[in-house]
């Protein structure tokens, strides 16, 4: 019997049954490196996936960086694996990594349910939006065009119970020749026919430099559909620390809207309510398509109250009963509508801004339905 037939330990032999369990125990060491490396990496690309965010870059994936990294691999593999095979498990851990990414930065989100479940009720001096509230009203002009038609339009709408008065001042036209609103004389005369009837005053702001004399003025900033993207205006209102109403872009998917209010609320402005104005589609015989499941959707992921405008999201009057009405049953907390004395002459959208006798038929048909809202189902 020479040295070589001695009895080696079960972990080091090679030939004999116990081998296998030698082989095993060696890969058992390396699943526990593996696991700890590939969990490393996945924190790392965690943390990559909140940088993003933060730099409002809500889609995580990054298919030239995915691209590269193969190349690497291919190039680096010293087999035994194919290239094909090896790339193959790490598009796996490419693909867990980005689930990991994004599910993780969802959960972080502050207009998430998930960090806050219970709903959030603005109280704007007495006047509560969401939660158990029942719904509001928000009414008035598209544009603010004179003391006398503010007057008029205030008055009428608080007799009717109306809490909340827009008119806008700045007024973001699609041509630029068309009419560009009153600007600060908007701002006053609006907060001053609100005031006397003991109304809120909502009105759009479009530009950061606007924010502070839009905020003297009124109770709550409007951020309109085409600035929903407009960041740097987002976070300004954010730190103006005012109630905002954020209009959805009317481009914008719902996820890119909830973005835009993650903007606000990360400046420490949670008074937020959101607004579906409706989308542009292929359709033709409205302006906007009304997207209903954006609401129960929004008001499904976020604690935030969630308004519909149904006079921009059809762009026609003989819809906005059943689109009030159709906002309400999936859960609005409040709707948004354009009241002018003379719809004919208005400055701006005079196709779909409704008259005072419009307005009363509006309210007579929601009514039982805003009121059957009113206690809690
Ligand atoms: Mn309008």
């Amino acid at each position: 019997m020479n040295h070589n037939d001695l009895p080696v330990p079960d972990d080091v032999g090679i030939s004999s049954p116990a081998s296998i369990e030698g082989l095993r125990a060696q890969i058992d060491l390396i699943n526990d490196d593996l696991i700890r490396l590939i969990s490393r990496r996945a924190e790392l690309a965690a943390e990559i996936g909140h940088v993003k965010t933060l730099e409002g870059r809500p889609h995580h994936y990054d298919p030239a960086r995915e691209e590269r990294q193969l190349k690497y691999i291919e190039e680096v593999n010293p087999g035994p694996f194919s290239a094909a095979a090896l790339k193959s498990i790490f598009k796996e851990i490419f693909r867990a990594s980005l689930d990991l990414e994004e599910a993780n930065d969802k959960k972080q989100l502050l207009v998430s349910r998930k960090v806050q479940s219970a709903d959030t009720v603005l109280d704007i001096k007495g006047v509560r939006i969401g939660g158990d509230a029942p719904p509001i009203m928000i009414a008035g002009p598209c544009s603010i065009e004179g003391e006398e038609m503010m007057e008029a339009t205030a008055s009428f709408l608080a007799a009717k119970g109306v809490r909340i008065l827009r008119g806008g001042a700045y007024k973001p036209r699609t041509s630029p020749y068309g009419f560009q609103g009153m600007g600060i004389d908007g701002l006053i005369l609006g907060a001053g026919a609100a005031r006397d009837h003991n109304m809120l005053f909502v009105t759009e702001v479009m530009d950061t430099r606007d924010v502070e004399v839009v905020a003297e003025h009124a109770d709550i900033l409007q951020v309109g559909a085409r600035n929903m993207h407009n960041f740097a205006l987002l976070r300004e209102v954010g730190r103006s620390g005012m109630p905002v109403l954020l209009k959805r872009g009317f481009a914008a998917t719902i996820e890119e809207w909830l973005y835009a209010a993650e903007y606000i609320l990360a400046e420490g402005n949670k008074q937020v309510m959101l607004c579906e104005r409706g989308i542009r589609t292929f359709e033709k015989w409205t302006r906007n398509t009304l997207d209903l499941s954006a609401v129960a959707l929004a008001k499904q992921e976020t604690h935030l109250p969630v308004l519909v405008d149904v006079t921009h999201a059809a762009g026609r009057r003989d819809l906005l009963i059943p689109l009030a009405k159709a906002a309400l049953a999936v859960g609005a907390d409040g709707l948004h509508v354009e009241v002018h004395p003379s719809p004919a002459t208005a400055l701006s959208d005079n196709e779909q801004q409704l008259d005072f006798a419009g307005y009363e038929a509006f309210e007579a048909a929601l009514k039982p339905l805003m009121g059957a809202l009113n206690v809690k189902l």
